[in-house]
């Protein structure tokens, strides 16, 4: 039997590459105007962060000038980056998210 015909050997011969998606850093910006609170709220909201760990994000972002939010396969981080920064314009905050290649 051919061994694509066998499920068990066909996963283990599998390029790894195919199981291993390239991931994406979903990263924040600091700047001047946005409220530490609103940051620390899109950080638990859009990011799932218990309070403790946004504050953590937040601060890391405000004195190192940015800071990653999580990491993800690429649909995932540019949809993450995307929500954030329609809902920073929506608030009128300077807020801005984007990703870098993790890997
Ligand atoms: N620097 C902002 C302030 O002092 C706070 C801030 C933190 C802004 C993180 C953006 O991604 C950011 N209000």
């Amino acid at each position: 039997t051919l061994p694509d015909d066998d499920p068990d050997l066909a996963v283990k011969t599998a390029d790894p590459e195919l199981a291993k998606p390239p991931m994406f850093k979903v990263v924040l910006h600091n700047d001047d105007y946005t409220p530490m609170e609103f940051v620390i709220e899109v950080l638990q909201e859009f990011f799932r962060m218990e309070h403790e760990k946004a504050v953590q994000i937040m601060l890391a972002v405000h004195t190192q000038g940015k800071a990653t939010c999580g990491i993800f396969t690429r649909d995932i981080a540019e949809t993450k980056s995307y929500q954030v920064n329609e809902y920073a314009r929506e608030c009128e905050h300077p807020l801005m998210c984007d990703i870098e290649a993790a890997d």
